[in-house]
């Protein structure tokens, strides 16, 4: 048996002085230590098998951190991790204080760039690059940016790769292309990447490819020669696909084999050396080296993008440990939604789903499975849902954009100019609202409802329970007087029965569910069942909390607050998202500007600060967001009224 040689790489740089063999080997000892470790604690699987070889190629050449490397999204930087430094901290990746789940500035100066939303590399890496230009020292570092199939299909990625061709920006951009976004990758630049990568040439485009054309035989060549210059273009174009970047002033190379770490060196070592914007194609397999994906086809690969913990042994799938015979978990958020949409859209042919490339992680699947017809994935492209959910609504359909809290973020200005301005029908529906856990401070949902709460028009609503999800996608399906927004967490829902026929909610009504004194809790989405543990746990200490689901918190319930302000001292909200601008600052505006009794008001929210990662019971302990740590504050502020309500 070889000795292995990862043990001994503890800066990039060892890699420098290694053979190709043993770089290739070094790739495969990556993967191994990704396969064991990740299989044990779960976290992002298979696009870090796709970029073994790239990572040791790409740092076996270069000089990091003077030379940067930039991890478009970071969920296949593992093997980046591993290479610099952060070998023996795998096993902490993604848990509290442990690796962050992305490349993270913080954590490492080899993670040029933070990252976990997608789309973002290559316009950082224009910048970077024109910054050194600028300050006079042009050759400071090499500049690449990695990026996927998938990630290429936002919008961002293009107006970088138009800015640097525009400018000549010496840099190389790796596509690293495996077909695959998280399922399989969608639309007409998924088609035209498969077009070349599935030709069994490897090309090296454009050099050569008008002389090849000229010395066809049988008077084709001499043709050729004689043809127009757009004709010319058209017909190379055909032959050399990379040309679609060349035509923007890109070098193209490719497609390379990007499990062979001679033929990476080889190409990059090319690019690295031009003085102009080169993009390398490179050709990848998600899950590489792990049987269950590679062979598993298009859902192997989407199966495997993530590992569960513990869902590997010995490099092959675990064996599930049977189940305890348990009453059954109650559905997740995500499951009752898209199951809740198929019937709406039964109810209603109108009805359509709308996808940013999370086909699965929104429940969407459900609906692409029952009625096609009715779902669309744009890719990662949240802008053009919302503007194509615009058109839609123009023609009357009654588009649902199923987008994560956090990824609706990118498509603020369509939210406000297209949709609200224009009064429009569109849903929002926005799982992973609040904390999400493992993915972290890149994917916390925690900035909606203050995001959304400012915008005229808007209806924002947010579900107790999973059996209010169902009657509230109801009452933004039927609601016909502009956007309307829900949002709801990651996870289980709470074990509530499911509604037969779902009922629509009066806009802007809250409902009382527990009647007290002194002291009214308004919770809103999954607040109130904090509100609840919070009153439960004061009640054992003698204190008759009263609790209310506000269910909107555009408009509010003003005839709820003013009666629960009038007759409480303490009037405290809990909402699951930052407290700047969010629902209980709402609540506290509607007493205040509405002249009515303003009492003491408590708001439980999340910080003004970005909150880390980890499973989420950790991160509501350490920002508060807990029915003991509600109860307890509470309990000082009735005790002494000096007490101050900020804090957690
Ligand atoms: C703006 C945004 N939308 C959605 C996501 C969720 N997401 C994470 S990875 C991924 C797929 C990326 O595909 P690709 O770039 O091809 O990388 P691969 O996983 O195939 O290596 C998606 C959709 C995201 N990170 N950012």
């Amino acid at each position: 048996m070889t000795e292995p040689i990862l043990p001994r790489i503890d800066r990039p740089q060892d890699l420098h002085a290694l053979s190709e063999a043993e770089l290739q080997q070094v790739a495969q000892e990556v993967r191994e230590h990704i396969i064991d470790t990740v299989g044990e604690i779960g976290g992002h699987f298979g696009a870090n098998l796709g970029t073994c070889e790239l990572a040791v190629a790409l740092h076996s050449l270069l000089d990091s951190p003077r030379d940067k490397i930039l991890w478009d999204v970071g969920h296949q930087a593992y093997p980046h991790k591993i290479l610099t430094g952060r070998r023996d901290q795998l096993a902490t990746i993604r848990q509290y204080e442990g690796l962050a789940p992305f490349c993270a500035r913080h954590e490492s100066e080899h993670d040029v760039m933070g990252a976990g939303h997608a789309s973002t590399s290559i316009g950082y890496a224009v910048g970077i690059k024109e910054a050194m230009r600028l300050r006079g020292e042009p050759d400071a570092g090499k500049v690449v940016a990695v990026i996927g199939d998938g990630a290429m299909t936002g919008g961002v990625a293009f107006e970088a790769i138009h800015q640097a061709g525009g400018l000549g920006t010496p840099m190389v951009v790796v596509l690293n292309d495996n077909g695959m976004s998280i399922a399989p990758n969608v639309g007409a630049l998924n088609r035209y990447f498969n077009r070349i990568r599935m030709n069994p040439k490897l090309y090296r485009a454009r050099e050569g490819v008008e002389e090849k054309l000229t010395r066809l035989p049988a008077g084709i060549g001499a043709a050729f020669e004689h043809l127009g210059p757009q004709l010319k273009e058209s017909i190379k174009a055909f032959w050399a696909p990379g040309l679609f970047w060349e035509e923007l002033d890109w070098a193209y190379v490719g497609v390379i084999d990007g499990h062979d770490v001679h033929a990476l060196r080889d190409a990059l070592s090319e690019a690295l050396d031009a003085q102009r914007p080169v993009v390398v194609h490179i050709a990848t397999v998600k899950g590489k080296g792990f049987e269950p994906a590679e062979l598993g086809g298009l859902e192997g690969m989407e199966k495997w993008h993530a590992a569960k913990p513990k869902s590997i042994a010995n490099g092959a799938p675990a064996k599930a440990a049977p189940k305890p015979a348990a009453t059954p978990a109650p559905p997740a958020y995500t499951t009752v939604f898209g199951e809740a949409l198929v019937r709406e859209v039964e109810r209603d042919e109108r009805i359509v789903g709308i996808t940013a490339a999370m086909n699965s992680g929104t429940g969407l699947n459900i609906l692409q499975k029952a009625r096609p017809e009715h779902y669309f994935d744009v890719g990662i492209a949240e802008q053009q849902a919302v503007l194509f959910a615009s058109g839609l609504a123009l023609e009357g359909a009654k588009p649902v954009c199923a987008i994560y809290s956090t990824f609706l973020q990118r498509a603020f200005d369509q939210i406000v100019h297209d949709v609200a301005l224009q009064r429009l029908n569109v849903v929002f529906a926005m799982d992973r609202a609040g904390l999400v856990g493992d993915d972290g401070p890149t994917h916390h949902g925690a900035f909606d409802i203050a995001y959304l709460r400012c915008l005229p028009n808007m209806v924002l609503m947010a579900p107790r329970d999973e059996a209010q999800l169902v009657h509230m996608l109801h009452t933004a399906v039927t609601y016909d007087d502009g956007p309307i927004a829900l949002r709801y967490p990651r996870g289980e829902g709470v074990g509530v029965p499911l509604p037969d026929a779902p009922q629509a909610i009066e806009i802007g009504t809250g409902e009382i569910l527990r009647e007290g004194e002194r002291v009214a809790i308004v919770g809103y989405g999954t607040g109130v069942q904090k509100a609840r543990e919070a009153a439960d746990l004061l009640a054992d200490s003698g204190i008759d909390a009263t609790v209310a689901d506000a269910r909107f918190a555009k408009p509010l319930d003003r005839a709820l607050l003013a009666q629960l302000a009038a007759e409480h001292d303490l009037l405290v909200t809990v909402e699951e998202g930052v407290l700047q601008g969010g629902f209980g600052t709402g609540v506290w505006e509607t007493l205040n500007d509405g002249g009515l009794t303003v009492p003491r008001i408590l708001r439980v929210g999340l910080p003004d600060r970005f909150v880390t990662h980890g499973k989420p019971a950790l991160l509501h302990a350490e920002v508060g967001f807990t029915g003991e740590r509600i109860a307890e504050r509470i309990t000082s502020a009735l005790r002494d009224p000096r007490t101050a309500l900020a804090g957690r």
